[in-house]
């Protein structure tokens, strides 16, 4: 990622999906217009999903995933099939790709009579009198149903269901049209009754007739997607609990935790929104916030910490000032707050023996150093004087086998997007496990929970 770029988790996620062969690299590639994936006519030739940051109008900063096929068979490739499903909770809007080959049958005879009638009805709609239909056109419009093959599409039918049950926004690309495109406009409406009779897709959809070869239909795929795209803006970090002028001091404890030469994503974030307020913003050290609060001729409005100062910071904020941190408002950005929130209440019921699971959203350069690994399993235990156990995943994996888990502790998610921390924190809540995350299990169990959310009016 550039300095100057969005952070991909703040990108809306775009995935393309569909069985091997289908065209979905070929249409990735010409919507980015970047030889972004292999194009091959070797049945699965992705074999990991492909992910890209990028600029694309007139959609903006996007993440496009590419993935492997959906019908891809032995043990490998049920891994890729699960590696899908994974990617499916973290898009915003997917792009169904489907071969129009594996749904109509298109052989010769079939197409010049579908052209034929195609013609008589261009012929019919230019005549201003009533056009009376020879016998032999008749019968030519009596067969001129679209023929669709009597195939398998179980794999398409449980992608959409997914992507239904998901309520994940979608289109469906019907690709390589580009002998037929007349005749496949033409019948849009058909197709589209097919999809619905067969139980493909039952929602009302979107179909794009498409060619990556001829390159039709990828401006229409690329103004669709742009319909589609959420507000990723839905939860503000903190624009909306401050006003112009407020001063904000954001306490950064500069440790051997802290990266070199530069402060963390979700500081970064938060002095943005306050700038972009043109609200007042500090910077301190933990050891420099008492002078700071006296020095100050009005007293700041919110002080935000590092949840991990949180001990050392608590009883440094007077009263009457309000004091969160990154991580309660990371959830909150997330929209996974209130849910955060109520879970913390079973570590009160926790017993010896349980099993806990800390999950956090990445592996490689983790900016969270020990605080998941080492700090928060011995606040816990310290906490609640149990004999806990502790399990850990990172990046993009999470357990499958939730209901194992007394509780689970999830990271703030900055390098997760909104979607796919969502569908972590409903996966524990559907397997009946309790969840909550760093900055709010830290503010219980340093007994500050309630300042701590009281900025918050969703909460307090
Ligand atoms: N005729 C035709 N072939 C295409 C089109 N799009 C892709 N293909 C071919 O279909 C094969 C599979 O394409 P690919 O993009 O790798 O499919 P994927 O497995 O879904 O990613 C390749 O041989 C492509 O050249 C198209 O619009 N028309
Ligand atoms: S572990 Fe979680 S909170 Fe920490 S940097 Fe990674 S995603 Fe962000
Ligand atoms: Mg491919």
């Amino acid at each position: 990622m550039g300095l100057n770029s969005t952070p991909s988790s703040e990108r809306v996620q775009i995935g393309f999906f569909g069985k091997r062969n289908a065209g979905k690299s070929s249409i990735v590639n010409k919507i980015t217009n970047q030889k972004m994936s292999l194009v091959s006519e070797v049945k699965g030739t992705t074999t990991d999903p492909v992910i890209k940051t990028m600029e694309i109008l007139p959609l903006g900063p996007v993440v496009i995933i590419d993935t492997p096929g959906l019908d891809d068979v032995g043990e490998l490739g049920e891994m890729r099939v699960k590696r899908t499903s994974e990617i499916l909770d973290r898009v915003d809007i997917a792009v169904v790709v489907i071969d129009v080959n594996e749904i109509i049958e298109l052989d010769e005879e079939n197409i010049s009579l579908l052209n034929k009638d195609l013609e008589i009805k261009n012929y019919e709609s230019d005549q201003s009198t009533d056009f009376i239909k020879s016998d032999s056109d008749k019968i030519n419009n009596s067969d001129l149903k679209l023929k669709y093959k009597d195939a398998d599409f179980e794999k398409e039918k449980e992608l959409i269901a997914l992507l239904e049950k998901k309520k994940v926004p979608y289109i469906i690309v019907l690709n390589k049209i580009e002998n037929y495109e007349n005749i496949i406009k033409a019948k849009l409406d058909d197709i589209r009754s097919f999809f619905k009779e067969t139980g493909i897709a039952t929602q009302n959809i979107s179909l794009i007739p498409a060619s990556a070869l001829s390159e039709t239909g990828i401006h229409e795929i690329k103004e669709e997607i742009a319909h589609l795209i959420p507000d990723k803006h839905s939860y503000p970090l903190v624009s909306d609990l401050i006003e112009e002028n407020d001063t904000i001091i954001l306490v950064i404890p500069i440790d051997s935790a802290a990266p070199k030469g530069r402060i963390i994503l979700p500081q970064q974030m938060v002095l943005r929104e306050v700038l972009d307020k043109k609200a007042i913003a500090i910077c301190v050290q933990p050891e420099n916030l008492v002078a700071t609060i006296a020095n100050l001729k009005e007293k700041p409005k919110l002080v935000i910490t590092d949840s991990q100062a949180f001990g050392e910071v608590k009883d440094m904020v007077p009263e009457d000032i309000y004091l969160t941190s990154f991580s309660i408002l990371m959830a909150r950005h997330k929209g996974i707050l209130t849910e955060t929130y109520k879970g913390i209440k079973s570590i009160d019921s926790l017993k010896n023996g349980d099993k806990i699971l800390i999950s956090e959203g990445c592996t490689h350069h983790r900016q969270c150093d020990d605080i998941g690994t080492v700090k928060i399993p011995n606040w816990l235990k310290k906490y609640t004087g149990l004999d806990l156990h502790f399990e850990f995943s990172s990046g993009a994996g999470y357990p499958e086998n939730l209901n194992e888990y007394a509780l689970i502790i999830h990271c703030g998610g900055c390098m997760l997007g909104d979607k796919q921390v969502q569908a972590r924190i409903k996966k524990a809540y559907n397997a009946g496990v309790n969840v909550t995350n760093y900055g709010i299990a830290i503010a219980y169990m340093k007994g500050i929970l309630d300042k701590a959310v009281s900025v918050v009016p969703e909460i307090s």
